[in-house]
Parts: structure tokens; C-alpha cells; sequence
């Protein structure tokens, strides 16, 4: 014990890169879902830092008093009650940048995938129906001549965008505060969008003020040739106006990698021939799962070491008081 930095919680399921990393220098406490009276009192007393993919319950905060350091796996990290932990001094950490080119490259597929069917026709060959019934049947909708509105416009919305400039696009974005110098038109509203654009990327993060900003106004602004793509939070989409919008053809398709409540993807969304889904797999290669899980033991290790983590979260404190 005496070498190690210090004792790490890790409830719950993460990348295994994570825990075994911090074995070699925490003391890692494992838990099946949560902390929980399970623990010695002692040990929770010791835990200082988590690493956490997941949610974070508030009643956590109680059963480890001595709580410095929230690591969370993702760039997301509307799992934690970030106003909760300020309040007690406690740094929030994420994983930024290191998965920007994976969940742009996956926005692009799910656009392509949706508006030109692709997995469908894959299945249509495996299944032996090109052989048995001919061609895959033409597809109504086409990436060519789009105009594109990125809703959220951050460090993922950034490389979306210039991963879009050679589709010959045109694009657009909306964020509360406009970008200066590039070369996309800023919609102030995302209504006013949303009435100018056939296509919708979502890449906001879950707060409360994105929370269901995706709703039926947004997809009648949107409109009968209207794409929604989303990879950002399944929180930001009023899921019943969104499958209302396709059964009526308010709107023409949608691809989500992200739902409200996953893993319970709404089952009306499997039945429409017009929508593709992904188990939220943006960031899920081995080589990016592996860069975020560095940063996540990293930023543990510079705490415990230096009082310092390296990719703290705006709400929370980054120094030891
Ligand atoms: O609004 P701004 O100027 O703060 O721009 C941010 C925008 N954003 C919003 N836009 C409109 N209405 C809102 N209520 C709102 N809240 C935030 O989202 C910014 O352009 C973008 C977020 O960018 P970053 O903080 O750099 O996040 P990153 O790394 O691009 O990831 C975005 C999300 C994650 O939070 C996960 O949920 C998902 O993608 O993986």
C-alpha cells in the first residue's frame, strides 16, 4: 500500500485499459454497479479518485467523504452532477480532443448511411436477394447538394464540418456564441436553422438546456426533405416528436448513434426503413477507446501526484484547495 498514489474506485463497467492501468500505481477498489454499504466504511473513507463511465448518483458524493476526483471516460460528462461536486471541491475530469476524428469520421458514415441506405443494402446482398430478386431498390434521398446545419459547433463540430467541406455541401451552424473566422453561416436560432437547411447534425452535449431542444417544432422547421443525424446526447431529442415527424414524413430520415434512455433505443425507430442506428459507438475503436482511457488514468495520476489534472471540466475547480 505505502507505494501506491493512493486508493482509485472504479464502479461499475470502463474500458479495461483503465483499471489495469491504475493497478500499477492505486490501490484499485472494483465495484459491481456502485459503492455501496458492501465496503468496508474504511476503504470508502480511503477512496479519493474515480474513474467513472456511466453515471455518477448523487448519493455517492455521501458514502466517500474523502472524494477528490471525478476521472470520467468520455467527452460527455452529463453523468455527473458537476454543480454537486464544485460545491465540494471536488475536479471533474473528461476525455476531449483525443476522439474528435473517430465520432466525426462515424457522423459522416451515419449521414451516408442514412440518407443512402447502405446497411440495408448490405443486408439486401447477405441476404441473398440481389441473386434471388435483382437490384436494391433505389434509394429517394441523396448526400449531393445538401445544405447542412451542425448544431453544436465545438471541437467535434469543428472536424464534422471539415470532413463535410469535400461533399461539396453547403454548411452551416448554430451555437450560442458565434465562431470567428470561418467560412460556415452562424444561425443565432435553431429554429431559424432549421427552416434553411435540409440536414441536422447533432453534436451538443446533454444539459439542461439542450434537454429535448430537438421537438417537433425544430422537425417541421425542418422539413419533408429533412435529415436528422445525431451524435451528441439521445437527451437533446423528444423522441416521441421525432418518430411522430418520420411516420407522418414531417421529416425524411434520421440516423441516431445516441437515444435518451440507452440502452433502450424506442422500438417504433427499428421499424422505419428511413432511420439508422447505432449503439452509440462514435468513439468505439480500440486505438481511440485506448487514447481516452490513457487520459482518464493520467489525469488521476497527475492529481495524485501534483495536485494537477490535465483535461479538467469547466465547472469544477482544478487545484487542491
Ligand atoms: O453554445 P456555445 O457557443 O457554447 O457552443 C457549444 C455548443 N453548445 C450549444 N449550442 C447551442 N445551444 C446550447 N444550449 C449549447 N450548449 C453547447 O456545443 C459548442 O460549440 C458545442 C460543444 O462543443 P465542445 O464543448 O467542444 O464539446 P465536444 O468536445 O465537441 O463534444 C460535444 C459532445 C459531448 O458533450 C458529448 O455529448 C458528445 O459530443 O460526444
Amino acid at each position: 500500500m505505502s507505494e501506491k498514489l493512493g486508493t482509485v474506485l472504479v464502479p461499475g463497467r470502463i474500458n479495461p485499459r483503465v483499471p489495469e492501468q491504475l493497478a500499477q500505481v492505486f490501490e484499485v477498489v472494483t465495484a459491481s454497479q456502485a459503492p455501496s454499504a458492501d465496503i468496508d466504511p474504511a476503504v470508502l473513507a480511503r477512496i479519493r479518485g474515480v474513474a467513472l463511465s456511466g453515471k455518477f448518483a448523487n448519493e455517492w458524493f455521501d458514502l466517500l467523504p474523502n472524494l477528490q476526483v471525478i476521472a470520467n471516460f468520455g467527452v460527455g460528462y452529463d453523468g455527473v452532477d458537476t454543480a454537486k461536486a464544485a460545491e465540494r471541491g471536488i475536479v471533474v475530469t473528461n476525455t476531449p480532443d483525443v476522439l474528435n476524428d473517430e465520432v466525426a469520421d462515424t457522423a459522416i458514415a451515419l449521414l451516408l448511411n442514412t440518407v443512402r441506405r447502405l446497411p440495408q443494402a448490405e443486408t439486401w446482398l447477405r441476404e441473398g436477394r440481389w441473386k434471388s430478386e435483382g437490384p436494391f431498390p433505389l434509394v429517394p434521398l441523396s448526400l449531393k447538394g445538401r445544405h447542412v446545419g451542425i448544431v453544436g459547433l465545438g471541437r467535434i463540430g469543428r472536424e464534422i464540418a471539415s470532413r463535410l467541406e469535400p461533399f461539396k455541401v453547403r454548411i452551416g451552424y448554430h451555437t450560442r456564441t458565434p465562431r470567428e473566422g470561418l467560412p460556415y453561416t452562424h444561425y443565432a436560432s435553431l429554429k431559424a436553422m432549421a427552416e434553411e437547411v435540409d440536414t441536422l447534425i447533432s453534436v451538443l452535449p446533454g444539459t439542461a438546456e439542450t434537454h429535448r431542444i430537438f421537438n417537433a417544432e425544430i422537425f417541421s422547421a425542418l422539413g419533408p426533405e429533412g435529415v436528422f443525424i445525431n451524435v451528441g446526447r439521445g437527451t437533446s431529442v423528444d423522441e416521441d416528436a421525432l418518430i411522430a415527424a418520420l411516420r407522418s414524413g414531417t421529416i425524411a430520415g434520421a440516423g441516431l448513434d445516441v437515444f435518451y434512455d440507452e440502452p433502450n433505443a424506442p422500438a417504433e425507430l427499428l421499424e422505419f426503413p428511413n432511420v439508422s442506428l447505432l449503439p452509440h459507438v462514435a468513439s468505439a475503436s480500440v486505438p481511440t477507446r485506448n487514447a481516452m482511457a490513457d487520459l482518464v488514468v493520467n489525469n488521476l495520476i497527475g492529481w495524485f501526484r501534483e495536485g494537477q489534472v490535465l483535461t479538467p471540466v469547466p465547472e469544477t475547480p482544478v487545484r487542491r484547495g
